[in-house]
């Protein structure tokens, strides 16, 4: 996987003494329980404890920021990895949905300082969800999963959170 700078990562780092939770929208299931299960496998192979990885779902990705909000503020882990699949019909409903769950995951972790990852897929279409929730790295469950990896460490190495 080619990343910024140039460089090639498998991994988010060393992740053995990290908690990090994910947060999965029901919504679209067949797309973000493969979402889930790449993550599980970007965690594991970045050393991320399975005893450290906390997992709750929620109806849709309209309530990821919440429940990001509210896991980032609880002490228990030191990233939050949010899934979701969003899949263009033929309403506005789409927009709303997509622009709201960027919007208050970006806010959940400004207000926290706690990094929450928007894995949340925004589609117009089945297929396109179906190529980017593979069983390699082709899934975007196990890409935010090492990037909350990276920024957990990250922001412990810059002294946050205190
Ligand atoms: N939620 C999704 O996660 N993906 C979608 O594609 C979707 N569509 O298309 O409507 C969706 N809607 C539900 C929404 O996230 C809320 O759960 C619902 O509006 C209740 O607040």
């Amino acid at each position: 996987m080619t990343r910024a700078g140039g460089t090639t990562r498998d991994t988010g780092g060393d992740g053995s003494s990290l908690r990090i939770g994910v947060l999965a929208a029901r919504f679209n299931d067949h797309v973000t329980g493969r979402l889930v299960d790449g993550a599980r496998r970007g965690l594991a192979r970045s050393g991320v404890s399975e005893s450290h990885v906390l997992v709750e779902w929620v109806p849709g990705a309209f309530e990821l920021p919440v429940a990001a909000r509210a896991l980032a503020r609880s002490g228990k882990v030191d990233a939050v990895v949010c899934l979701g699949a969003v899949i263009r019909g033929d309403t506005p409903h789409f927009d709303y949905v997509c622009s709201e769950a960027a919007r208050g995951i970006q806010d959940a972790q400004m207000e926290t300082g706690i990094p929450v990852m928007f894995g949340v897929l925004t589609v117009d279409d089945e297929a396109q969800a179906l190529e980017r929730c593979g069983d390699g790295v082709d899934n975007k469950g196990d890409e935010a999963a090492i990037g909350a990896v990276e920024m957990a460490l990250l922001l412990r190495r810059l002294g946050e959170p205190a």
